[in-house]
């Protein structure tokens, strides 16, 4: 490894919904953590690794959104958030493009106060408001705190984000590469085929089944055959019956259409053909049960 090799991890962090999982699967360039227009969907810590050939290798954290819990989960996923903050070399603060700055954002700042590693302030969706606004924005937090950088770019269209990699490259401590060059997450595949699940019931569902939807994989095996494929059986856990309901929909159209869209996603994932059932089970109330909420994976030993 030459000695100009930089290498160190870099934090995502936000309120719930400002694109942190957007802008990390563009920075790597490849979609590893799932995407929706609904607050919290991002639920655990999840690592992916850039890699630029003689020049460095940053390993980014995606996190779930800070808010203000009501659940057990809740308040696991804020804990896993403000946890990377801690042990990185970079944190990225994510927010949307506006000069109004809540409480949700003042509590960011407290947290950032209480560690001196560089921040940078990154404006994410700029693609959505005036060039004139974001110096608005740009103002607005700059009096709130003493940032490393501030960094406007739309995660969505992939506006100056080479910018952000060149500057966070800047703060990276010099050594070698913690990965090799063709690892890209931690997330082992049952686990991203979950997830994809997830992510497509937050498309279909509304209002507020999607929240308390859990995945768990029962089976997910390789049978040869012309051609091969995987058989995945998963199971689709909600609070109540009304939502379960909701979730297989009209003569189980709901399901349905989850289940193509999530076949489909999992098939250019694993690059081979596959053969998804799904089922739908009624945990009540699940996201306020410590033994649920680790069994279906929120697990502290994993932050
Ligand atoms: N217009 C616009 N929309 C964006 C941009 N980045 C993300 N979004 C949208 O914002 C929504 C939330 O994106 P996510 O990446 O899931 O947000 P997140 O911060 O990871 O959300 P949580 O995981 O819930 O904390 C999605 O509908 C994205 O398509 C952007 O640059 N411009
Ligand atoms: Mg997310």
């Amino acid at each position: 490894m030459q000695d100009n090799f930089k290498s160190g991890f870099v934090t995502i962090v936000g309120r719930p919904n400002v694109g942190k999982s957007t802008l990390m699967n563009h920075l790597i360039g490849q979609k590893i953590a799932i995407t929706s227009n609904k607050p919290q969907t991002t639920r655990n810590r999840i690592q992916t690794v850039y890699t630029e050939p003689g020049l460095g290798q940053i390993v980014f954290l995606d996190t779930p959104g800070i808010h203000e819990a009501r659940t057990k989960l809740g308040e696991y996923m804020v804990d896993v958030a403000e946890h990377t903050m801690r042990d990185v070399d970079v944190i990225l603060w994510l927010v949307e493009p506006s000069d109004y700055i809540g409480e949700g954002d003042r509590h960011i700042v407290k947290q950032l106060e209480k560690t001196t590693t560089p921040v940078i302030l990154v404006i994410n969706k700029i693609d959505s408001v005036d060039k004139d606004a974001v110096y608005g924005v740009i103002d607005a937090y700059r009096k709130l705190y003493d940032f490393a950088e501030v960094v406007p770019v739309s995660a969505l269209r992939g506006n100056n984000c080479d910018v952000l990699l060149q500057q966070i490259f800047r703060y990276l401590p010099y050594g070698p590469a913690y990965y090799d060059e063709d690892v890209v997450t931690d997330q082992p595949q049952r686990q991203i085929v979950a997830e994809i699940i997830r992510e497509k019931a937050l498309h279909a569902l509304s209002d507020e089944v999607p929240h308390g939807i859990a995945v768990s994989i029962d089976q997910m095996k390789w049978v040869d055959g012309k051609p091969g494929m995987y058989h995945i059986d998963a199971t689709i856990i909600c609070e109540r019956n009304s939502h379960k309901g909701i979730i297989i929909g009209k003569g189980g159209a709901m399901l349905k259409k989850i289940g193509s869209n999530a076949r489909y996603e999992c098939e250019k994932m694993l690059d081979a053909k596959v053969n998804l059932k799904l089922w739908v089970k009624v945990k009540k109330d699940w996201r306020d049960s410590d033994y649920l909420i680790k069994n279906f994976g929120y697990r502290k030993e994993d932050m």
